[in-house]
């Protein structure tokens, strides 16, 4: 079902959905570039999807740090200036909220930003790794990186490069990470999958674990990506708008945003 708006679209949802969402044990939520979208964090792809002259497909590759570490610790360190600014928009609030109200509720996120631990998560699935950590490239020494890093590219103790601690295309994902990320979709009784094109794998074959769990997808994106073919219900708009328009219709079942009670199942 797609439905236009952050009002129209929550208040069209049918019924059964919503009273399955209220009645949920188990949530969880994947969540990719569109969600920080909202801070001011560019996306991959998709409108505004820019890094300007960083190609993504070169940079964020183990050949493209062997190459040219600098240029890639350089469009890095701009990301953490981007990111360093940001802060977590609606969409992050409202999945900080969920945390509180679902008894099993797991943020599965794509995102390397630490947003949604500033927001206020704490049950957070970072599939990709994070942007403020580093690791030796030669003994795998960990260092939390408290803002943009300085000197480029920064070296070890030991005197070996350190890269950042996050999972690049060609490389796998840690097994243990991925395990808990597919145990918690096919556990889900509900998957909220917000702001990614679901282009990216494994993370993309998440919500459909849910699915053929028996699961709900309820997918919220500004344009339709393979997860809409399956999905129970897809909200086309900002994620910003439509989260606290889809929390306020979960989380207040008398009230709905308008001031009307909601339109109760036929
Ligand atoms: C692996 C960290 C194997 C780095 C990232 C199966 C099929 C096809 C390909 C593959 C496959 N299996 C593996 C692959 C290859 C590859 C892959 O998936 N390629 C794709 C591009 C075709 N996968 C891998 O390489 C993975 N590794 O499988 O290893 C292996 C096994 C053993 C041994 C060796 C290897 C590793 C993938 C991880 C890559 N690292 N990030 C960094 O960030 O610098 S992925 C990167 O893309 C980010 O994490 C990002 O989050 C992620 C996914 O993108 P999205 O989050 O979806 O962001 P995107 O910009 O694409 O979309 C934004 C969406 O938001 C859009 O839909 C837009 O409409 C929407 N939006 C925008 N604004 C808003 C909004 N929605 C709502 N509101 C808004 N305001």
């Amino acid at each position: 079902m797609v439905t236009p708006g952050p009002a129209a679209a929550v208040a069209s949802v049918p019924g059964h959905l919503l009273r399955t969402v209220r009645a949920a044990r188990r949530v969880s939520v994947l969540t990719g570039a569109g969600v920080s979208a909202e801070s001011g964090i560019p996306t991959f792809r998709g409108a505004g999807g820019i890094w300007g002259k960083y190609d993504y497909t070169r940079l964020a590759t183990p050949a493209g740090f062997s190459e040219d570490p600098r240029l890639v610790w350089e469009w890095y360190r701009l990301r953490q200036r981007e990111i360093w600014k940001a802060r977590p928009n609606p969409a992050h609030d409202v999945i900080a909220a969920m945390e509180m109200r679902f008894e099993d509720f797991h943020v599965i996120t794509q995102n390397i930003d630490g947003m949604h631990e500033r927001a206020g998560n704490r049950k957070v699935i970072e599939l990709h790794g994070n942007i403020w950590r580093m690791r030796c490239t030669r003994d795998g020494t960990m260092i939390g990186i408290p803002g943009p890093v300085g000197e480029i590219p920064p070296v070890c103790q030991c005197g070996s490069l350190m890269r950042p601690d996050v999972v690049w295309f060609g490389e796998a994902l840690s097994p243990a990470v991925l395990e808990v990320a597919s145990q918690a979709a096919r556990e889900s009784d509900v998957m909220f999958v917000v702001g990614t094109s679901a282009v990216v794998h494994p993370a993309a074959a998440l919500p459909a674990l849910t699915k053929d769990s028996g699961g709900v997808v309820i997918e919220v994106n500004l344009e339709p990506t393979d997860v809409s073919t399956y999905a129970d219900v897809s909200f086309f708009g900002r994620a910003g708008e439509i989260m606290p328009a889809l929390w306020t219709l979960i989380s207040s079942p008398e009230r709905f945003m308008t001031g009307h009670p909601i339109i109760r199942d036929r």
